[in-house]
């Protein structure tokens, strides 16, 4: 019997995101299932039963009429969210260790630059300038992360083993130890006044768009050895309202900030976030996505789905992630 086709739609721009990658680990991975890349593909919709997507374009998912499983290629699904025409079947995104080694790696760089003022220590050097600042321990500051699910959870578990005093805050309770855990908006304000370096990994739903605005960093810790508070936000740019972040920035509220995530991306040549003194820009590459580790978790799944198993890391259209 044919094993049911799989699509692929990847429209992502950057060279990890190179449809034909894809297509080569997937045609090797999924052996005896038919792989078709569209839109070039010519193929029958009807023999589609899976799709691997990422950022399609609205409307592109609905014409499969015997589709059963769509997976996203990355963690986020705030663009296939956005879709209403998008099929009412399980939607699966990434939960891979590679993933999320990679997201704990961004987080604790841009957390020890902040904590080790490798800012001003990278200015001093430019100006060959021989003044060093007194260097406080990481049991000075507390790391608070928004959002403890999969990467947030374990960026928490390594700041903490670092020294750091670290907190977290989720929509549920969560339980972990040496971490601090906060939840829901009554307790958002308790876990924002005692947190010195904010990070943020929470997906981008309609409850959290533009949630890292003045109002928030007002409430942020400012008693620790850094003075004003920085804000790492790895997430996405919805979450963040910038022209806040940058009023903050210049007014003392924020001291600095890492930005992976922006509004529109790519950045515009424009804004004033490229050349900002306390800002440090990366372009959306917090934690890549390999395509030889995310194809072989999609055939997994695939595998263990038509054998009758269940299927992991499927998202809640209700909570939208
Ligand atoms: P998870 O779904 O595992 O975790 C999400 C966390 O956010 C959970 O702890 C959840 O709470 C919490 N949360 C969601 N909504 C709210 C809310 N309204 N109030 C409070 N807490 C909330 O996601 P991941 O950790 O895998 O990924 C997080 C995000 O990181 C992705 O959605 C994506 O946008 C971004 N990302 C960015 C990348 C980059 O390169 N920059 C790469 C990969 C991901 P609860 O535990 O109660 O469910
Ligand atoms: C993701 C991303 O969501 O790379 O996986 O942003």
């Amino acid at each position: 019997m044919n094993k049911g086709a799989l699509a692929l739609l990847v429209h992502g721009g950057s060279e990890n995101w190179s449809p034909e990658r894809w297509k080569g680990r997937f045609d090797h991975v999924c052996e005896g299932r038919r792989v078709w890349l569209l839109p070039d593909a010519a193929f029958d919709p009807a023999e589609i039963h899976y799709a691997a997507v990422w950022k399609p374009t609205p409307g592109e998912l609905a014409g499969f009429p015997n589709l059963r499983v769509i997976f996203n290629l990355g963690a986020g699904v705030d663009a296939l969210m956005a879709d209403s025409t998008l099929p009412k079947v399980p939607l699966v995104r990434v939960a891979v260790g590679d993933l999320t080694g990679r997201m704990t790696e961004y987080v604790v760089l841009h957390v020890l630059m902040h904590h080790r003022q490798e800012l001003y220590l990278r200015a001093c050097q430019r100006e060959k300038c021989w003044e060093p600042r007194s260097q406080w321990p990481a049991s000075a500051i507390s790391v608070g992360i928004m959002g403890l699910g999969t990467l947030g959870s374990d960026a928490a578990e390594v700041l903490r083993r670092i020294g750091f005093r670290v907190s977290g805050w989720s929509r549920s309770p969560r339980q972990t130890e040496g971490i601090e855990c906060f939840h829901g908006n009554a307790q958002l304000d308790a876990f924002l006044e005692q947190t010195n370096i904010l990070v943020c990994l929470l997906p981008l739903t309609p409850d959290t768009r533009h949630i890292l605005n003045r109002k928030l960093f007002a409430k942020l810790n400012r008693n620790s050895p850094m003075g004003a508070p920085v804000l790492i936000n790895a997430g996405r740019g919805g979450l963040q309202d910038e022209t806040d972040i940058l009023g903050c920035l210049d007014d003392g509220t924020l001291g600095a900030a890492s930005l992976d995530v922006f509004a529109t991306e790519p950045l515009p040549a424009d804004s004033p976030f490229w050349m900002h003194r306390n800002v440090v820009l990366t372009p959306h590459n917090a934690a890549d996505t390999d395509p030889h580790e995310i194809s072989k978790y999609v055939a997994r799944q695939i595998e263990r789905f038509e054998a009758g198993g269940p299927l992991e890391n499927v998202v809640d259209p209700a909570r939208g992630y």
